[in-house]
């Protein structure tokens, strides 16, 4: 296939080609040797939950053994694959939440709580004492509440607090308000498993409430923690793409989620002594650069290189320009080993709940963070002498990044008055029509960041504000939409000039998968500020990942939804087609219980026009499309009017 068919992003089509011509596998040959795919999987229609399966509805038998109809088999996938990626962001969550608690009681020397102003926030937020405390003793209180979060028996998500209260009301009318992350996703096992719950809009009100015990608890906190701890992120430049490898220093690629493995392993890349050893084997000095979602906690806080996403992972490794590969969780593909095998690449597993067979793992203790990533880094050095033959494209577009709330705020309002008042008057007055989230990874079913990139070029161009995650975000950074200066000129008018006033980007990157909760905390400003409704479920804004691989992207769209918005998924990637009733339901009945819902569109352009008329009806609804009437002025008013 020619590579063009596969990748939009110029350097992994050179790489694509490269690895075909030395006889090397990746991710669209196993996507070839897969298909045709199964169909069954397609619709959602296998079940293989009880040992009396598995069954596949099909024409000819529309019932499995044990009686489970094809709306119950769909919708407890669904439910399973949320609560899938539920777990993934949530365990994340939980991991930042042991490294926060053990920072602050002075048992992880190597971190500190960085952002003492957030701490204070969330300190407010959880009821906890500042005053004559320190930020440590603070952080205790915190840590605790917070993992306690993740397991407790009792009580709802200290997060959901956040939400606008009309949209807390309807989660209590429902009874979905999120619970302990733990207790939600036993309970979606325990529903789907055979003979439990068998009425599919039971079964899909639970997803809901799973995806919200992630959207307004796990990974919301993994974010907020993660700032406190690493500092909260603020705009600063980087640059996107295999470019950024340097042939002639030691590079080493931290893949995967957890910030907690890729800061230190950039802190150990500035140590003197191993840059010095590094100049010893011949090297000018150690490139850290990230891939995935480590790639964009990276590029948020310390502007430090994005070398590709999700689809870019094999083909960094086959530049042979790659010493070290530490991967942690999520996202890290098995067939990297057979990559890295024909380079001298070292692929090392740092999370002990995540190993590869036949590959080194160094297990990363907080407790003795930095020591191990310079353990890593001094394993890197001396892989340096084995390199061969080395092949790196040459490109690379300058991206911003860092658009936490925080620094959106400040931005929009400046130091002493933050405040979203600028946007949410620009969108009332219709410079900006509205707000659309692009989010998630790339599927080699679509060819690499097309409907990303298409999508964010459509909707800038129509005055429509475009915020990022996770591997959308690096797609747009390597096709320069991260670079404000060249975004600008694809932007609308009313959009390029309120960018220009207030001195924003019209893509504003905003981190990784779970930073999605940092667009869920943006919708509950807009509608806090004032002038756009009471709800999330009215504003003009929705979410759109056309290009989803992980069970995450599921989670993180049905928490959006169940928070109020319109989702947009391409069509092949949405599991449910085989029941109408399920499809009925996400595609238009959710909306009446919750104001948001799904939609599927696999074409970017017509993606964005499906956006663009939601968002216009919503326009409509708050009555801000109306024409301001030209008002005729007769003498009696130009004499009210005048100054005595
Ligand atoms: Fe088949 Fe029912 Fe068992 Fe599923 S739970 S595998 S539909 S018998
Ligand atoms: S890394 S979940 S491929 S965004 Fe978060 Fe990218 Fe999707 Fe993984």
């Amino acid at each position: 296939m020619d590579p063009k068919e596969r990748s939009t992003d110029k350097a992994a089509q050179e790489m694509i080609a490269r690895m075909a011509k030395a006889g090397q596998e990746n991710a669209w040959d196993r996507l070839a040797a897969q298909m045709p795919q199964c169909g069954f999987g397609k619709q959602g229609v296998c079940c293989r939950i009880c040992a009396m399966g598995p069954c596949r509805i099909t024409k000819k038998a529309s019932l499995g053994v044990c009686g489970a109809d094809v709306d119950t088999i769909v919708s407890r996938n669904f439910l399973r694959a949320i609560a899938a990626g539920v777990s993934a962001h949530s365990d994340h969550g939980r991991t930042v939440a042991e490294v926060f608690l053990a920072t602050a009681k002075g048992e992880a020397g190597d971190y500190q709580i960085k952002d003492v102003t957030k701490l204070h926030k969330l300190a407010q937020e959880f009821g906890v004492k500042v005053d004559g405390r320190s930020p440590n003793e603070i952080a205790v209180d915190i840590g605790e509440i917070a993992l306690a979060e993740f397991g407790k028996a009792e009580g709802t998500q200290l997060m959901a607090r956040r939400a606008p209260e009309p949209r807390k009301a309807i989660w209590d009318k429902l009874g979905i308000t999120p619970r302990a992350v733990d207790r939600e996703v036993t309970e979606s096992l325990h529903r789907s498993t055979m003979g439990v719950d068998q009425d599919y809009k039971n079964i899909l009100l639970h997803a809901s409430r799973v995806a919200l015990a992630d959207g307004w608890g796990g990974a919301m906190l993994a974010t907020e923690l993660q700032d406190v701890l690493f500092g909260t992120p603020y705009p600063g430049r980087g640059e996107v793409n295999m470019g950024v490898l340097q042939k002639d220093q030691v590079n080493i690629i931290v893949h995967g989620h957890e910030p907690i493995l890729s800061e230190m392993i950039a802190a150990a890349s500035q140590d003197k002594e191993l840059l010095a050893e590094a100049k010893k084997v011949g090297a000018k000095g150690i490139n850290v650069a990230g891939t995935c979602c480590t790639a964009n906690e990276l590029l948020m806080r310390h502007g430090i290189p994005i070398a590709g996403n999700f689809l870019n992972q094999e083909l960094v490794v086959a530049t042979g320009a790659i010493e070290l590969m530490a991967v942690d969780v999520q996202c890290v593909m098995q067939g990297l080993t057979n990559v890295a095998k024909c380079y001298h690449t070292k692929l090392v597993t740092t999370a002990d709940k995540a190993k590869i067979p036949g590959v080194e793992h160094v297990s990363m203790d907080e407790r003795n963070a930095l020591n191990t990533a310079k353990d890593l880094v001094k394993m890197a050095i001396d892989n340096f002498k084995n390199r061969g033959e080395v092949y790196i494209p040459k490109q690379k577009s300058a991206a911003v990044g860092g658009f936490s709330f925080e620094s959106i705020n400040y931005m929009l309002g400046g130091r002493y008055r933050a405040s979203f008042r600028p946007l949410n008057d620009n969108i009332i007055n219709g410079r900006i029509r509205g707000v659309v989230g692009i989010v998630g990874c790339t599927n080699p079913k679509i060819p690499q960041d097309l409907t990303h990139t298409t999508l964010t070029k459509e909707l800038i161009k129509r005055d429509v504000l475009v915020l990022t995650t996770g591997c959308a975000t690096i797609a747009c950074g390597k096709q320069g939409l991260a670079n404000p200066r060249d975004a600008l000129d694809l932007a609308g008018p009313g959009l390029r000039e309120v960018c220009e006033a207030v001195g924003i980007p019209p893509v504003l990157a905003c981190g990784s998968c779970v930073d999605n909760t940092r667009l869920l905390v943006s919708c509950t400003e807009l509608v806090r500020e004032g002038g756009l409704g009471d709800d999330i479920s009215e504003l003009p804004v929705a979410g759109a990942c056309l290009e989803s691989v992980s069970e995450k992207a599921y989670a993180i769209g049905q928490y959006f939804v169940a928070s109020g918005a319109l989702v947009v998924f391409a069509k092949e990637i949405m599991p449910i087609s085989g029941s109408q009733n399920v499809s009925d339901y996400l595609f238009g009945g959710i909306e009446k219980d919750l104001g948001g819902k799904w939609a599927v569109e696999s074409d970017p352009v017509k993606a964005a026009e499906l956006i663009l008329a939601h968002i216009e009806s919503k326009r409509d609804t708050l009555g801000i499309n109306k024409e301001k009437e030209r008002k005729l002025y007769d003498m009696a008013d130009r004499r009210a009017l005048s100054v005595e």
